[in-house]
């Protein structure tokens, strides 16, 4: 880490009630957004470790709704594992640490917002699924989330990034972008540009099955990839989810839909290697198991019928997010090489196919359990 920032850091550190003395911190290399750090710190002489992470204000225009809403939901998620027994809780879900006048976040003096977790202890999380078992971890813990802030109390959440999930107007973003084509890239992307065109007559079904009233909104956390799976180092057990910044109304299709995304294929997002790229059934029954068990108290035939089809959709949904900021000139998922968005959206889309030409098995299995 360059020394300016580690400077920047110490102040950003100082701003929050943390009773101990910042020794170092590490950049984590994972996710495509916000800047995180981990740091540790001599607490009585023994080494504590907090996450600092600066939210991307680009991505989240509002991040004072984006730590409102993560408040309600960290202080839901404690007190109803306090009221059901369970131990160890500041592992089982996110804590917020405040800043010394009680706030969520600290504003510095270049405008960037910062807020501050309790590091969870020996877990890890992972790229790709090894096994089903982790596969039915990522569909339990989704699926308890949701379970856990069914009764979330208060007013409905802030959309912190509005229609986020909305492939309809995904779909309108990736036209405008090929019309104007301001980078010079639809040309490299032609085969790609014409799987995602192709696709149109399908993209509402989730919005259209929501507006009829068949499907309900609920809370869902939107950004379930498997990432963002915190599981034990020791028992494989899930212990907690995070990247709380998208815990917003949704559809429970689109939490399902990005596990299918992230955990079924063996993959890495942006693997170059097409043949490698495919749904495996056997993860998938895994993560459907885990999901289903663990939304039984709620989850409506209705919804149930629609999460084959989810896998889909959400796949779809991202393949064309990663193929319009390529178009774009990647300015809104960070790229490490050239082309990077393009060989993610390729990915996407293997997958895509993959799941169509197993839809009707895998909403057999779903339907079956
Ligand atoms: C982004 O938080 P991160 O970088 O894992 C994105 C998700 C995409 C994902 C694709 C707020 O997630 O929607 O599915 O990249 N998050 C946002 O890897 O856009
Ligand atoms: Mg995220």
């Amino acid at each position: 880490m360059p020394l300016y920032r580690e400077q920047h850091l110490q102040h950003i550190s100082q701003q929050f009630r943390i009773y101990g003395q910042i020794l170092h911190a590490e950049p984590c290399k994972i996710g495509h957004i916000n800047e995180t750090y981990t740091a540790t710190y001599d607490q009585g002489g023994v080494l504590v470790r907090y996450i600092h992470q600066k939210i991307n204000q680009g991505v989240f225009r509002e991040p004072e709704k984006v730590m409102e809403n993560a408040m309600r939901v960290t202080s839901h998620l404690q007190k109803k594992l306090a009221e059901s027994g369970a131990r160890q809780r500041t592992r089982r879900a996110l804590t917020v640490v405040p800043t010394h006048d009680g706030r969520s976040f600290y504003s510095d003096g270049n405008g960037d917002v910062w807020r501050t977790f309790v590091f969870v202890e020996k877990v890890q999380s992972f790229e790709a699924v090894q096994n089903t078992t982790q596969a039915q971890e990522a569909g339990r813990a989704f699926g308890e989330f949701q379970s856990l802030l069914a009764d979330l109390p208060g007013e409905r959440l802030h959309e912190t990034i509005p229609e986020f999930h909305n492939t309809r107007k995904r779909f309108a973003a990736l036209r405008q972008a090929l019309d104007e084509d301001h980078h010079l890239r639809a040309a490299s992307a032609r085969k790609e540009i014409e799987f995602a065109l192709a696709q149109e007559s399908w993209i509402g079904t989730l919005l259209d099955a929501q507006a009829r009233g068949e499907i309900p909104e609920r809370v869902t956390h939107n950004d379930t990839k498997f990432n963002n799976v915190m599981l034990d180092w020791e028992t494989g057990r899930a212990m907690c989810v995070v990247d709380l910044d998208t815990v917003m109304p949704g559809l429970v299709h689109y939490d399902f839909g990005d596990m299918v995304r992230t955990t079924t294929s063996p993959t890495l997002e942006d693997e170059e290697d097409l043949s490698k790229v495919s749904m495996q059934m056997p993860m998938f029954e895994a993560l459907a198991r885990g999901y289903v068990e663990a939304t039984r108290g709620f989850l409506k035939p209705a919804e149930k019928s629609l999460l084959a089809f989810a896998g889909r959709l959400i796949t779809y949904t991202i393949g064309i997010r990663f193929l319009t900021d390529y178009l774009s000139g990647d300015v809104y998922f960070r790229v490490h090489r050239p082309q990077h968005n393009l060989d993610r959206c390729r990915t996407q889309f293997k997958l895509v196919q993959s799941i169509m030409d197993q839809e009707e098995a895998m909403q057999r299995y779903v339907d079956s359990i």
